[in-house]
């Protein structure tokens, strides 16, 4: 593994999950790896998990971390090829990265996309311009398009709670009031997509995923049909990828409810974080006993060390 981009930089997804599960118990003991190793952790956006739990996976691998937040605390970056910086922005992309890549052995980034220009972010174009500037390996900490880290944190997590080695997984699209990436849904279906699972999306009709990331999943526009005998609903907002950044028309009647929930084969309810609770999930299945949302929150942080444990070992 040079990178951690998306889904293609991993050879196998089960094996990266069981090998995740394994560290659990041995977080500490692999301290020597990042010794004299620097992380630096740059956000163009908000953060809660991602950067504390990448920030804890470095130290326990030994490594120090920095974290920029780079549209705050920094100059303001220029992006584009050519241009005359005669405006607002005061640094170029090629100084910025190169400059940082000098004082870090792996770079973290976080650049949500624009959700306007839909062939920008679809060619992630932010993540590239890191990626031509660098010359040490890049963690995506949530790009354009999608969410690696928290991909993975949901196949270990469906992996540590299931009875089945063929699990029902389904994501459903939820309401949110805001226009929200695709990311974590596009990731999360590649993710499932190459796992040993049966995959269902369900969403209103408008709100089809890239088929670059939905594959060959079986989606229904019948939430409660979807819902029957899954082992796991994984709710998330999203807005529409065809009619680019909108939200279309009222879904209120999708909030993920226990009502629902009972409509399931006992599933577990799963939900990446941040959700706007009794808009995108009821209270009752937030704090049921059959969510899994704080644990698989805190895997965030064995998933962010085998990640960087593989990058140290195979490239640092
Ligand atoms: C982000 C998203 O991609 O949907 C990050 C999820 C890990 N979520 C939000 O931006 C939620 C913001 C809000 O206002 O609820």
């Amino acid at each position: 593994m040079k990178n951690f981009l998306n889904v293609h930089d991993v050879a196998n997804v089960e094996e990266l999950a069981q090998q995740a599960i394994a560290l659990k118990n041995h977080k500490f003991d692999f301290k020597q790896l990042g010794n004299n190793k620097t992380m630096v952790l740059l956000f163009l956006n908000s953060s809660l998990r991602t950067r504390i739990s990448t920030q804890k996976a470095a130290q326990n691998l030994g490594m120090n971390t920095i974290v920029l937040n780079l549209t705050q605390d920094s100059w303001q970056m220029e992006f584009e090829d050519g241009a005359i910086m005669n405006g607002t922005t005061a640094e170029h992309i090629k100084e910025g990265a190169a400059v940082i890549s000098e004082y870090a052995d792996i770079i973290g980034i976080r650049a949500f996309p624009t959700l306007t220009d839909k062939e920008k972010d679809y060619t992630e174009f932010v993540l590239h311009k890191f990626l031509e500037n660098v010359n040490v390996p890049v963690v995506n900490m949530e790009s354009a398009t999608v969410h690696p880290l928290q991909s993975l944190t949901d196949l270990i997590t469906i992996r540590e709670h299931t009875t089945k080695s063929k699990p029902k997984v389904v994501l459903s699209w939820a309401p949110h009031i805001r226009s929200l990436p695709q990311c974590v849904s596009n990731s999360f279906a590649e993710w499932m997509n190459r796992a040993d699972v049966e995959f269902v999306i369900t969403h209103p009709e408008g709100y089809e995923l890239d088929e670059r990331f939905s594959g060959n999943a079986t989606i229904l526009y019948n939430q409660e049909e979807a819902f029957k005998d899954a082992d796991f609903i994984y709710a998330k907002n999203w807005s529409a990828y065809a009619e680019y950044g909108k939200i279309i028309g009222s879904h209120d009647d999708w909030m993920i409810t226990d009502k629902k929930m009972q409509l399931t084969n006992n599933a577990k309810f799963m939900h990446c974080l941040p959700t706007r609770r009794n808009v995108e999930v009821a209270d009752d299945v937030l704090d049921s006993d059959y969510s899994l949302v704080i644990k698989e929150a805190a895997n965030r942080e064995i998933a962010a060390q085998i990640v960087l444990k593989t990058l140290l070992e195979q490239n640092v």
